[in-house]
């Protein structure tokens, strides 16, 4: 019998598919230390408060974080001073004086009072246990399948454990102190912050830490935050006073953490912090641990659950995290890549929950008072990738964070570009914080860039495509018309050229050779054009679902019809700037110009092959090795390259283990925490989107299974992908092949799949050969100018693996069960 391939299609109700989920172990991160620095730390979080966990037996820390614990108070950074300067700055751009325009930039564009507010610290709450300095069998751990820390060690017989989470449902961080023998628990607990003038304090049984978020660039301070503790013992004796809670011989201790500030929302700080933090405590503190921990676990897990990844096993999880980290690149450890994947999902449920704060440049972790670029909101990169895992890895709740800040910077930005550019629209460059600020910030050449409005549009867009939900899309309608609405204004026609550009601006951050390498200042970057491409697309698409307007169409159809195509330059690259500039010794993190390829889709392998030939040749000039979100953006590239072993090899890089010894190169801090360095969230989160990447794409008219497989994962199999049309995964592979697949469609619709399997039907099912274009609305089309390729270009033809793409219509909450034969 001839041995072919064969996955036959089933249609079910909702059914459970039986595949092999990570189990607890796997979803552990251990140590056999303490952590000596905060890289060592493990971060626990419910969104609002996060905590990271030292693990000394002697005197524990818990580093703590409000997330709105911020400098300074609601301002703006706009000025009126930009209008004058803009036509001169555009001139001196346009006679090729990049400089001097950068320079009057640099004076009359960019913030003339602030730069954007930090976030910071709360401070630390310790607890110090007499005559624990000696210890034995120690263990601590961060189980992210429950989001609870564990430390464990001995003295003198007496097994000590500690148990802690930040919870989700009870808004407290808890601490359960336990001992394998009565009356074993002393200790003294007492809170401070680097802050000046926090104030402890005690009231009762409770100590108190108040404070105000500090003075910052001439802004007042006028975050008002206070932080409570309160213990509730199981024998002995609890006692408080001068800002120290004493607990004498008890059998078992539950401290309960309580932190408020008085923020409300970018505008209004009238919450009273005092009465908040009181009422979190007194909610809580009637229930014990254990009860506290169920609610936790199971709205945590709610989320955590619904994707679940195995590679295979060996017994490399007997080994501390910190030392398979390290030795990622020499070892196939598949439970440390599965492992760190669901990392980058634990960190997103941590620190962005719906109602609160998007995820910053440390997520909400952050133990200074001005941690490196204030840790805010970086948005030529780094805020937009802190979301890509959140709809492709079904975490879409968690992506509501972000949606706010784009409503409240639609706001804040409509002034700003009145006032800066007398603009209509909204406007924001490349940086915000908690204040919602978004004039042009530092020096013009990294500040420069006017198109972040472009950027979050995009992503406001891209969830559309994966919940299909017209509501929403009615909703975020406004703010992407008026970010479209800010450029059709901005946007104009560069006599060099005569195509329409944005300008002045820059390619992040990335000096170029028409200025002999000094600045960065151009027109008409090819990131720009790509960005406002996506923009002007997609508002067209989305007014015709929501708020169809054929005149406006037309309008941005005509600025459409005037921008540059993407140019392919000497050296075979894709061109970042609108002049063959690129040097192809330039290994700069930025890779901008191949937006297009990712999370874009106006380049695909499919679609444009001369692009995507420029655009890896692009990737391989720019090398691999980089700061870790670069490395975390180059994973996602490779991926949409379809080349598996290339993206396994930037995970791999990644995984170059920076310890306080080892300091030199982004990677991976034990903690597994992102370093840039220092320690930014957003190469976790690249990272984890990259992953789900290699396994699935959805985009260029098709589902695509298994696109970008390395070769060491030949079995494996995954579990709750989500794709753009809201259909989810679950698949199984051998041999590199797709094994089983189960489809569950939340919304319906056409479902093509391309994969390298044979697929037939079983009776009943429509399953048909794809032809022509996916009819799925979701999976629009996208029609890409000709790119102009410079006569020194040598573009060879691409060599596509042989695919096979099938259409099924599914109902919407309908599962479809394919089997291979
Ligand atoms: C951009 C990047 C840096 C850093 C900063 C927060 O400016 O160029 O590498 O990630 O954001």
């Amino acid at each position: 019998m001839k041995l072919k391939s064969k996955i036959t299609a089933i249609c079910f109700g909702l059914v459970s598919f039986a595949t092999t989920a990570q189990t607890t172990t796997e979803l552990k991160l251990w140590y056999d230390k303490p952590a000596a620095i905060w890289n060592e730390a493990l971060p626990l979080g419910n969104g609002r408060l996060g905590v990271m966990v030292f693990g000394d037996p002697s005197v524990e820390r818990l580093q703590l974080n409000e997330e709105t614990i911020w400098a300074g108070s609601p301002n703006t950074n706009a000025h009126t001073k930009s209008i004058e300067a803009l036509p001169k700055v555009r001139q001196l751009v346009f006679e090729g004086k990049f400089d001097e325009a950068q320079a009057l930039a640099t004076q009359d564009i960019m913030s003339q009072t602030n730069d954007g507010m930090p976030y910071q610290t709360f401070g630390s709450a310790y607890i110090s246990f007499p005559g624990h300095q000696k210890y034995t069998n120690y263990y601590r751990d961060l189980n992210i399948g429950n989001a609870t820390a564990k430390v464990k060690y001995t003295v003198n017989g007496v097994e000590f454990t500690r148990e802690i989470l930040s919870s989700f449902s009870d808004q407290v961080i808890v601490v359960k102190l336990s001992a394998s023998q009565p009356g074993q628990i002393t200790c003294n607990v007492f809170m401070n912050s680097p802050i000046d003038k926090t104030v402890p304090s005690t009231e009762g049984n409770q100590i108190i830490l108040s404070g105000i978020g500090t003075n910052f660039e001439g802004v007042k301070g006028k975050v008002e935050f206070q932080g409570r503790i309160e213990a509730k013992n199981k024998g002995g004796e609890v006692s408080a006073s001068n800002g120290i809670l004493s607990i004498n011989k008890a059998d078992e201790v539950t401290l309960y953490i309580s932190i408020a500030t008085n923020f409300k929302n970018y505008q209004d700080i009238t919450e009273d912090e005092v009465a908040k933090s009181k009422l979190y405590l007194e909610q809580a503190i009637t229930k014990d641990f254990e009860t506290i921990k169920k609610a936790h676990v199971a709205y945590y897990q709610k989320f955590f659950n619904r994707v679940s990844f195995d590679l295979g096993k060996n017994d490399l999880v007997s080994k501390p995290t910190n030392e398979r980290i390290r030795d990622f690149s020499k070892q196939f450890d598949p439970q440390l890549a599965s492992l760190y994947f669901q990392f980058g999902r634990y960190l997103l449920i941590s620190c962005s929950q719906p109602g609160g704060q998007p995820a910053n440049l440390q997520g909400i972790w952050n133990d200074m008072i001005t941690p490196p670029w204030d840790s805010k909101y970086t948005t030529n990169i780094n805020a937009e990738m802190n979301y890509w895992p959140a709809e492709v890895t079904n975490l879409s709740e968690m992506h509501e964070p972000f949606i706010q800040m784009a409503k409240e910077l639609s706001v804040t930005g409509a002034a700003t570009a009145k006032m800066m550019y007398n603009a209509n629209g909204w406007v924001l460059h490349h940086n915000t914080d908690i204040w919602r600020t978004t004039a042009p910030v530092d020096s013009a050449a990294s500040g420069m860039w006017p198109t972040g409005g472009a950027w979050i549009s995009q992503d406001l867009w891209e969830r559309y495509l994966y919940t299909g939900d017209k509501n929403y899309l009615k909703e975020i309608y406004p703010i992407m018309k008026g970010a479209a609405d800010f450029f059709l204004d901005f946007m104009i026609m560069d006599p060099n050229t005569g195509y329409l550009v944005v300008v002045p601006s820059v390619s992040p951050e990335n000096v170029h050779a028409g200025s002999k390498g000094k600045s960065t200042i151009a027109s008409g970057t090819t990131m720009d054009n790509q960005l406002v491409f996506d923009l002007f697309t997609h508002v067209i698409e989305a007014s015709k679902l929501v708020a169809p307007d054929a005149d406006y169409a037309k309008k941005v159809n005509a600025a459409l019809a005037k921008m540059a195509p993407m140019k392919i330059g000497k050296h075979s690259q894709l061109q970042e700037w609108q002049e063959d500039w690129d040097n192809p010794e330039d290994i700069h993190r930025h890779i901008s110009h191949l937006y297009g390829l990712f999370p874009s889709n106006q380049i695909s392998p499919f679609k444009t092959p001369e692009l995507i030939e420029a655009a890896k040749t692009t990737l391989k000039q720019r090398g691999d090795e980089s700061t870790g979100w670069s490395m975390g953006w180059k994973v996602n590239y490779w991926a949409r390259l379809l080349d598996g072993n290339h993206a396994y090899k930037l995970l791999q890089d990644q995984m170059h283990l920076v310890t306080a010894e080892q300091k030199k190169g982004g990677g991976t801090y034990p903690n597994m925490l992102d370093a840039h360095q220092p320690f930014q969230i957003d190469g976790n989160f690249g990272c984890t989107a990259g992953i789900a990447e290699m396994l699935m794409q959805s985009y260029d008219d098709a589902i695509q299974l298994l696109p970008a497989l390395p070769s060491v994962w030949a079995a494996g199999s995954i579990k709750g992908l989500v794709t753009r049309g809201g259909f989810v995964i679950d698949m199984t592979w051998k041999n590199n092949k797709v094994s089983t697949l189960k489809i569950y469609s939340k919304i319906g619709g056409n479902c093509r799949l391309r994969l390298e399997n044979t697929l037939t039907a079983e009776k009943g099912i429509q399953l048909k050969k794809a032809k022509g274009k996916n009819p799925n609305p979701l999976f629009y089309d996208v029609t890409i100018k000709k790119p102009i390729i410079s006569e020194k270009a040598v573009i060879k033809t691409v060599k596509l693996p042989k695919y096979n793409e099938y259409d099924v219509e599914m109902k919407a909450g309908q599962t479809y069960s394919f089997s291979v034969n």
